[in-house]
C-alpha cells in the first residue's frame, strides 16, 4: 500500500475502523455510523470522497485562518524540506526559519514580550508553560509559588498538565487528574451559569473567585492564573465586559503570573493579532499554536515576556526542557510564511473592520429565531445556545441531545459546526468572505429550523 494506492470510501473506512484509533472518539460508535473522510479543501470549502462539498464553519479545528488551498505555504515547505528538512535547535544550534519566526512573532506580540519558546503543539505550549512558571519563582527565591489556578470548563490540550490546567471535568475523570498543584474557579459563563445576576454582576462575581483562591490558598503559594480570553472548546464563552477589567484590578494587587492561552485567539481571530491585545492584558505567557501555521503543520509555542524570559536567562543556568521537534525548520518556513499572508493581505484589519461585524451583525439576527437563547461572538468565534424555552433559558431534558442534532443536521446539509452540549459554535477561516458568511448564515438558519422542526418545536 502507497500514498497514491486508490481506495474506495468504504475501503477507507473498513481500514479506519479495524486501524485508526481517533482522539476524542467513541469508537464503538465511530463504527457503527462510519468516518467521513474529508479528501481536499479550497478557501473555506471541504470536499469529502462522495464529492459532498461541506463549508468549513469551524477552520479545519479552530485553526485554518488563512483558509485552505494556499500554495504559498506548500511552495516554502518544499523548499525547506530539500534544503533542510529537521535539524534541532538544542546544543547550540539553532537554524534560520526559527530565528525569523521567533523575531516575527516578537514583532507582533505586545511590546513586553520579546521571547518565543517553540513546541509541536497548544499541549506542548502548556506543559512548557507549567514547567516555566515553577521554574521562574524557583529562581526568584520564592519556591513555595507553585499552585496554578486554572478555571472549569477551561480548555489548555490534552497532555497530562494540559487537561490538568483545563477545567473539564470529563477528561479529570479518566485517569486521576489534575495533577496535584492545580485549581480550578468558576468560569465566567453567565448564560449558562449567571442565574438571577446581570451580566455585570455576574462577570464581577466569576472575576473575584480568583481573588478569594487567592486569599484562601495563600500568595505565598499561588504561582499564576491561566485563561483563555474568550474560551474555545468551552463553548466560545465570551465573558461579560465587566469581567477582564476586574481580574486585572485583582492580578495589580498579588504578584502572580498571567498566562494567556492564545491558541484559538492568536493571530487574529478576534479581530487584534492576539485576544491579549483585545481585551488589554499584560500577560506574562502566552501558549500558542493553531493559527500560527494556519494548520498547515504542526507548531505550538510560548510568548515569554522579559520579566520571565529575563530571569531564565540571566539568573537561570540551563532550563531542562525542550522537544525535538522545538523549532522545526519546515513547520516555521510555513509558520514565517503563513505570517507574511497575514500581514501583506492585511487579514487581521478585515476581520476586525469588515468580516467580524458582518458575521456578528448576521448572527445576532438568529436570536430571534424559536430554538435560540442566546448569541454571541467576537471577532470571527460565535455561539448560539439552543433551548426550549426562550424565556426562562430552560433546556432540552437530555443534555447535549438538541447540539448533536442540529450539529448531525448540518453536516447533512453542507455545513460543519460544533456542538458543545447544547451550544452551536463556529470559528470559520479569517478569509471568509462576506458573500460566504451570508452562505454560513442561511445553512445555520435552515439547519436551526431543521432542528427545530425534529424537537417539535
Ligand atoms: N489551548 C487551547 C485554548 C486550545 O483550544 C490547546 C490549548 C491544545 O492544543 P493542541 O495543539 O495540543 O490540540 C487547544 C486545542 C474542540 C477542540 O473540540 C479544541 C482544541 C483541540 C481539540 C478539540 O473544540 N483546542
Amino acid at each position: 500500500m502507497t500514498n497514491v494506492t486508490k481506495h474506495s470510501t468504504a475501503e477507507l473506512q473498513a481500514m479506519d475502523a479495524a486501524h485508526y484509533l481517533h482522539p476524542f472518539t467513541d469508537h464503538k460508535d465511530l463504527g457503527a455510523r462510519g468516518t467521513r473522510i474529508i479528501e481536499r479543501a479550497e478557501g473555506v470549502y471541504l470536499w469529502d470522497t462522495d464529492g459532498k462539498q461541506i463549508l468549513d464553519g469551524m477552520a479545519g479545528l479552530w485553526c485554518v485562518n488563512i483558509g485552505y488551498g494556499r500554495t504559498e505555504l506548500a511552495d516554502v515547505a518544499y523548499r525547506q524540506m530539500r534544503e533542510l528538512p529537521y535539524y534541532n535547535s538544542f546544543f547550540q544550534c539553532t537554524n534560520p526559519p526559527a530565528v525569523k519566526l521567533a523575531a516575527a512573532i516578537a514583532d507582533i506580540a505586545p511590546a513586553h514580550m520579546n521571547h518565543v519558546f517553540f513546541t509541536g503543539s497548544g499541549s506542548e505550549a502548556n506543559d512548557t508553560v507549567l514547567r516555566m512558571v515553577r521554574r521562574y519563582w524557583d529562581l526568584k527565591g520564592k519556591p513555595t509559588k507553585k499552585t496554578i489556578i486554572g478555571r472549569v470548563n477551561g480548555y489548555h490540550g490534552s497532555t497530562v498538565a494540559g487537561a490538568s490546567l483545563g477545567g473539564m471535568s470529563v477528561m479529570h475523570e479518566q485517569g486521576d487528574l489534575p495533577i496535584p498543584g492545580i485549581v480550578h474557579i468558576a468560569q465566567p459563563y453567565w448564560y449558562g451559569e449567571g442565574g438571577d445576576m446581570s451580566p455585570d454582576e455576574f462577570g464581577l462575581w466569576a472575576a473575584r473567585q480568583l481573588e478569594a483562591r487567592i486569599e484562601e490558598l495563600g500568595e505565598d503559594q499561588v504561582a499564576a492564573f491561566i485563561a483563555e480570553p474568550i474560551q474555545g472548546a468551552g463553548g466560545v464563552i465570551v465573558p461579560p465586559v465587566t469581567y477582564w477589567p476586574e481580574v486585572k484590578r485583582i492580578l495589580a494587587k498579588y504578584d502572580i503570573l498571567l498566562v494567556i492561552d492564545e491558541v484559538i485567539c492568536g493571530f487574529g481571530r478576534t479581530g487584534e493579532w492576539f485576544g491579549s491585545q483585545y481585551y488589554d492584558l499584560k500577560p506574562d505567557l502566552m501558549p500558542i499554536a493553531k493559527g500560527m501555521t494556519s494548520g498547515y503543520l504542526p507548531m505550538g509555542g510560548v510568548i515569554v515576556g522579559d520579566r520571565v524570559a529575563n530571569a531564565l536567562i540571566d539568573d537561570g543556568g540551563e532550563f531542562f526542557h525542550g522537544y525535538t521537534y522545538s523549532g522545526h525548520p519546515v513547520a516555521a518556513a510555513v509558520g514565517l510564511e503563513n505570517l507574511r499572508i497575514l500581514r501583506d493581505e492585511k487579514i487581521v484589519d478585515y476581520v476586525k473592520n469588515e468580516a467580524a461585524p458582518y458575521l456578528q451583525s448576521k448572527i445576532a439576527e438568529l436570536a430571534a429565531h424559536r430554538l435560540v437563547g442566546e448569541v454571541r461572538g467576537v471577532g470571527l468565534l460565535g455561539a448560539i445556545e439552543l433551548v426550549k424555552n426562550k424565556a426562562t433559558r430552560e433546556r432540552f431534558a437530555e443534555k447535549g441531545s438538541a447540539g448533536s442534532l442540529c450539529r448531525d443536521l448540518c453536516v447533512r446539509n453542507g455545513l460543519v459546526m460544533r456542538a458543545v452540549g447544547d451550544t452551536m459554535i463556529m470559528s470559520p477561516p479569517l478569509v471568509i468572505s462576506l458573500a460566504e458568511i451570508d452562505e454560513l448564515v442561511k445553512r445555520i438558519r435552515l439547519c436551526l429550523d431543521l432542528t427545530a422542526e425534529q424537537l417539535g418545536i
